[in-house]
């Protein structure tokens, strides 16, 4: 066992876990498939589908656009949970003024490298500290958690937060995602520990 498990954790610490989640002071690395490699000359980021604006950003004019800093927890459905982790990026409220959803928008699929994907009701984008991250820690985001860009939407399991985000579909229904597809919860809330669908 390493010293950081002897050092235990705090009353706080231990009230901000949700049910069935352990502290990790590291950052386990999770992903299905590859780590995404994509030039970034040839990368863009794109939002369509409900919305009054569709939108296209390469890398630099997504690097140009407002930014914000947020402090959060993150939970993993395999029970790992990381307090007080640090991100930058774009916030969702401002991607929303841009594009501008129709009425008839409810959800959002994210498209991410290789195919994956994670959907999310709209609602849940309206939260704080949903953004576009591509800064951790105040250094750029590491490939392997997701850069060069991948979605944050902590207040949900983290499978939700898609590493190598390329765009956000908004659908005027729900369309389930990688892991909502393979048995994982819809609503995905740690906080009533919503990890599987079954
Ligand atoms: N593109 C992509 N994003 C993904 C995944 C994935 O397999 N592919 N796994 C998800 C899961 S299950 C988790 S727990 C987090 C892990 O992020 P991390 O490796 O930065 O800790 O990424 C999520 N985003
Ligand atoms: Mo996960």
């Amino acid at each position: 066992m390493g010293l950081l498990r002897h050092r235990g954790i705090t009353d706080e610490e231990r009230a901000r876990l949700p049910p069935g989640q352990h502290l990790v002071r590291d950052f386990p690395v999770l992903h299905a498939g590859s780590v995404a490699s994509t030039p970034l000359e040839r990368w863009d980021f794109r939002v369509w589908g409900q919305v009054e604006h569709p939108m296209r950003w390469d890398f630099d004019e997504l690097r140009a656009l407002p930014t914000v800093t947020r402090i959060c927890d993150i939970h993993c459905v395999t029970t790992w949970t990381k307090l007080d982790t640090t991100w930058e990026g774009v916030p969702m409220s401002w991607l929303l003024e841009q594009v501008r959803p129709l009425p008839s928008a409810t959800h959002v699929l994210a498209h991410a490298e290789e195919d994956y994907t994670a959907n999310v009701p709209i609602e849940a984008l309206r939260n704080d500290d949903v953004m576009l991250a591509y800064r951790f820690d105040g250094e750029e985001l590491e490939p392997v958690h997701g850069g060069p860009l991948r979605l944050l939407v902590p207040q949900l399991y983290f499978w939700k937060s898609a590493k190598w985000l390329r765009g956000l579909e908004f659908l005027d229904h729900d369309q389930l995602g990688f892991w909502e597809r393979l048995g994982y919860s819809n609503s995905a809330d740690p906080w009533k520990e919503e990890r599987y669908a079954f």
